[in-house]
């Protein structure tokens, strides 16, 4: 069969189910995935001060190719968006700051530093989200930041966050985008605390300080990202679920949902209709853990089916980002593939058949909501995500690797 009749005959089973399957490939080419930076280079960054990367975070693998310079990782960056359809931002940490040689600590970065991504940004026409960095420094080296009990520490942490908060603006204001700069902290201990309410408090007030200086929601939003352990941190985090859906919603700002952050067995995506009308939107880590939070490249999961169900169900106030890294295969693959899984998952919420299962729960009838639940896995959702690839301009499923392929021949082979 041809492509084009492939095509509407998908679109006339999508129709059967009353899913108008032309309104969904629209709705999808306006979503914009904040796609995270790490990916390329392992969470190095490029301060280049040999700090282990702590605070629990741990990239395994040694796949060659790693980007070592900004203009390498902003070159693999763009491979990878060539292979993921639609129109993207990109999301920076702090340690991806260029200083031309110079040694500037986390405290004084400033736009200057980030002046080559914003006119790279401008270049290929994509937003910028901002990070704050608070692990692979020695003065986080402790398992504390911005809740440490020496002043000194938390006053240089919340330096850092109030740079970073001025960066983010200015990512917003360059590129006309909000940026929102999303704050992640590794505080914890590792064996039972002995004063879980200092630690609390002084996160209150630590990040009260941060955020003090009011910036224009037009350019900036603030979001903080809780966790519910970490190598290292397995008794005790300070920024807890708790805590933060608590300081999200007193303060009016965006909380981060990372898809790793919870037991095992608890998913995020019931957290999203459930947090977002108290908080000022919610940002999300789309990651996958394997037994803890691993951060493998995203796949078409169920896990990930449901996040994008309800993400998209709660409109422009959800945001789609990534969040992992893996250094065990080829790293611009390992962007396509989480980028395009991901975009694939808001494919097929937009294609479900909503109306009539919210019609058959309201009218009782829970036998044809789990029938029509089985029924609709069956559709033909890959018609539509070549559809989907074709008219964004980018290869579709049998042609992505081969350009990865050539790509890493050409370039990543070549680096030492
Ligand atoms: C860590 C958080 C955080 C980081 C990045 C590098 O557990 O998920 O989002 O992964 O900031
Ligand atoms: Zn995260």
């Amino acid at each position: 069969m041809s492509a084009p009749s492939r095509f509407s005959d998908a679109c006339a089973e999508f129709a059967a189910m009353g899913v108008d399957a032309e309104v969904a490939l629209r709705a999808l080419s306006k979503f914009a995935i904040s796609i995270h930076c790490w990916q390329g280079d392992d969470v190095r960054g490029f301060e280049n001060a040999c700090e282990a990367i702590g605070g629990g975070l741990a990239v395994t693998g040694s796949y060659p190719g790693a980007a070592r310079t900004p203009d390498e990782l902003r070159k693999d960056a763009a491979k990878a968006m060539s292979l993921i359809p639609g129109r993207h931002r990109f999301s920076l940490h702090a340690i991806y700051a260029e200083t031309d040689g110079k040694k500037v600590d986390r405290d004084a970065i400033a736009p200057v530093h980030f002046a080559r991504w914003i006119s790279w940004a401008r270049e290929i026409g994509i937003a910028l989200d901002f990070n704050p960095t608070f692990f692979a420094h020695k003065l986080a080296s402790g398992g504390m930041t911005l809740a440490h009990a020496d002043t000194t520490v938390r006053d240089f942490w919340i330096h850092h966050a109030k740079a970073c908060r001025r960066i983010g603006a200015c990512f917003g204001r360059e590129l006309a985008s909000p940026c929102i700069t999303n704050v992640w902290i590794p505080d914890g201990m590792k064996d039972s605390p002995a004063d879980r309410w200092g630690s609390r408090e002084r996160l209150v007030s630590s990040l009260d300080a941060a955020f003090a200086e009011p910036l224009d929601r037009a350019i900036h939003r603030d979001c903080v990202e809780p966790k519910l352990f970490g190598i290292g941190s397995e008794s005790y985090v300070v920024g807890s679920h708790e805590f933060y859906l608590g300081y999200a919603s007193a303060r009016k700002i965006m909380l981060c949902l990372d898809a790793g952050h919870y037991h095992p067995t608890e998913g995020i995506a019931d957290k999203i209709s459930a947090a977002l009308p108290w908080v000022d939107g919610i940002l999300l880590h789309v990651s996958r853990g394997v037994r803890w939070d691993s951060d493998h490249v995203v796949t078409l999961t169920d896990d990930l089916r449901e996040i994008a169900v309800e993400g998209v169900r709660g409109g422009e106030r959800v945001r789609f980002g990534l969040d992992y890294f893996d250094a065990s295969i080829n790293r611009v693959a390992a962007w396509a593939i989480g980028a395009r899984a991901l975009i694939k998952a808001i494919l097929i919420a937009l294609l479900s058949p909503r109306t009539r299962l919210i019609a058959a729960e309201s009218a009782g009838d829970l036998t044809e909501r789990l029938a029509l639940q089985e029924s609709a896995r069956l559709l033909p959702f890959g018609v539509l995500w070549e559809e989907h690839c074709r008219r964004s301009g980018v290869p579709g499923e049998a042609a992505w690797l081969a350009e990865v392929r050539r790509y890493e021949r050409d370039e990543l082979s070549r680096r030492g």
